[in-house]
């Protein structure tokens, strides 16, 4: 992964020019060739220009339009997002809250490696993201409210030239303060101080911090040293109040959310194309993942399911490693993430090209029932009436062709029916593919929520057959 040799010169090169030599050498340069005025206006752009942790308009303007934070939203989204919160907090009753101050704790995720110096490709931590668009590990969203009086700070790692010899430039905390908008910038190191100062000062605040999911180990177990030292404070968990708000998303999510869903739409059309009898799951799986990549999107949203014959039948198959025989259908359950919104589709297929008379009754009956749900999401149900609708439909579909006994019904018949399709047949989808988890499949649908609809049959004589939107 890291080339040795290559490294070793372009250490030897700054070594020899030197950095700091180098860039203020290129600067006199100009001066002398410039007037007084455009030299202003040329370092503005030139400071903006510098490459940051992520892509920026200067930097990425094929991928950044001027205005955005990340592709597809603006600044002052993320700010409306921030004063959502801290409205949703301050007002919120499950404590006696009135006149208190909140500190309201977000992390970001840390780098995570899969062997010795060898990271895996960096997500980060959905809720972080949400709230900032900033892409860089290991740093802390703060906002406090004291009477009314949000403040936002994001601490963030301080640029350092030998690690961004080796990992790229960081952003750094005085363009963090110009990228993301927030009130303050800090380096991450100070955030010790500024949480002990912030709770001495604020002896009654209450400190937001979710506490079971642990995404940053460092700044957990720090957390919960200077809370025992300090005072008898809790944790109480943003989570809930995070995830209201993500679950209702605006315009321009939906336009993301629109294109991540063509993205892997078209990429498992062309997979479905090239497919043959005698390819392996595996080659399929890196036909998907190269399609939805050359239309845009970073990676595909979670490993696949790339299933042939009864592999379909392990809801979560996803080691991919056969080869896909003569009469087999093949199934996918792919999703991508384009510009941090995921997709989730799932389609089967005959590899032969032509289904057998059992595949075709058994797909279309799928594909019907699909189709009714999608209806039925008009009325706004609740997830789990939607579930309970697909059982009764399913039901009474297979009554019909004689795989559940005649003389059932109620309650028994959804039971039968759960058996042939053993998992719920939706979730939110957003951010992440199974959006939002602390929102209950209980509630009505509103308008701005994304959900899967994902009814299917399993089948175990000779094959699986599944229809996810
Ligand atoms: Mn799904």
């Amino acid at each position: 992964m890291f080339h040795g040799a290559r490294c070793c010169s372009i250490i030897r090169q700054i070594g020899k020019y030197g950095q700091q030599r180098y860039t203020r050498y290129s600067i006199d340069t100009f001066r002398r060739n410039s007037s007084q005025s455009q030299i202003e206006e040329l370092s503005y752009k030139a400071a903006l220009c510098r490459a940051c942790g992520q892509p920026t308009a200067a930097t990425h303007p094929h991928l950044i339009k001027d205005g955005e934070v990340v592709p597809g939203i603006q600044f002052q989204e993320f700010r409306e997002r921030r004063n959502k919160l801290m409205e949703n907090i301050v007002s919120h009753g499950c404590v006696a809250n009135a006149g208190k101050s909140h500190i309201v704790i977000i992390p970001s995720s840390s780098k995570v490696y899969m062997s010795e110096k060898i990271p895996y490709v960096f997500r980060q931590n959905t809720d972080f993201l949400y709230f900032t668009g900033c892409q860089e590990p290991d740093s802390i969203l703060i906002i406090t409210a004291k009477n009314e009086n949000f403040e936002t700070v994001l601490f963030v790692r301080q640029r350092n030239e030998h690690s961004e010899l080796w990992d790229g430039p960081r952003t750094g905390v005085e363009d963090a303060l110009r990228l993301f908008g927030v009130d303050l910038a800090l380096p991450v190191t100070e955030f010790e101080q500024f949480f002990i100062s912030f709770i001495n000062e604020n002896k009654t605040s209450i400190i937001w911090y979710e506490n079971m999911d642990i995404v940053q180990p460092n700044l957990h177990t720090k957390l919960h040293k200077l809370i025992k030292a300090a005072s008898s404070q809790k944790f109480i968990s943003p989570t809930n109040i995070i995830h209201k708000i993500r679950l209702i998303k605006s315009q321009s999510e939906i336009d993301l959310m629109k294109e991540s869903c063509k993205i892997v739409s078209a990429a498992i059309s062309r997979t479905i194309e090239i497919s043959k009898p005698k390819m392996s799951e595996h080659q399929l799986f890196a036909t998907v993942d190269y399609e939805c990549r050359m239309k845009g999107a970073e990676f595909l949203a979670y490993p696949p399911v790339v299933a042939s014959g009864k592999n379909a039948n392990i809801i979560h198959y996803i080691i991919n490693n056969q080869i896909i025989q003569d009469k087999d259908m093949v199934l996918m359950d792919a999703g991508c993430e384009y510009h941090g919104y995921s997709s989730d589709v799932t389609r089967t297929w005959p590899i032969s090209g032509t289904f057998t008379e059992e595949q075709r009754l058994l797909y279309e009956i799928v594909l019907d029932i699909q189709n009714i749900l999608i209806c039925k999401l008009r009325e706004m149900p609740t997830l789990d009436e939607l579930f309970r609708d697909m059982c009764s439909l399913l039901g009474k579909r297979l009554q019909e062709i004689g795989l559940i006994p005649k003389h059932l019904s109620g309650d028994k018949l959804l039971a039968a029916a759960y058996i042939y399709c053993p998992h719920h047949v939706s979730h939110y989808l957003g951010m992440d593919v199974h959006d939002t988890g602390k929102i209950s499949r209980n509630i009505k649908l509103q308008p701005g929520m994304i959900v899967t609809v994902e009814p299917g049959i399993t089948y175990s004589k000779t094959f699986y057959c599944f229809i996810v939107n």
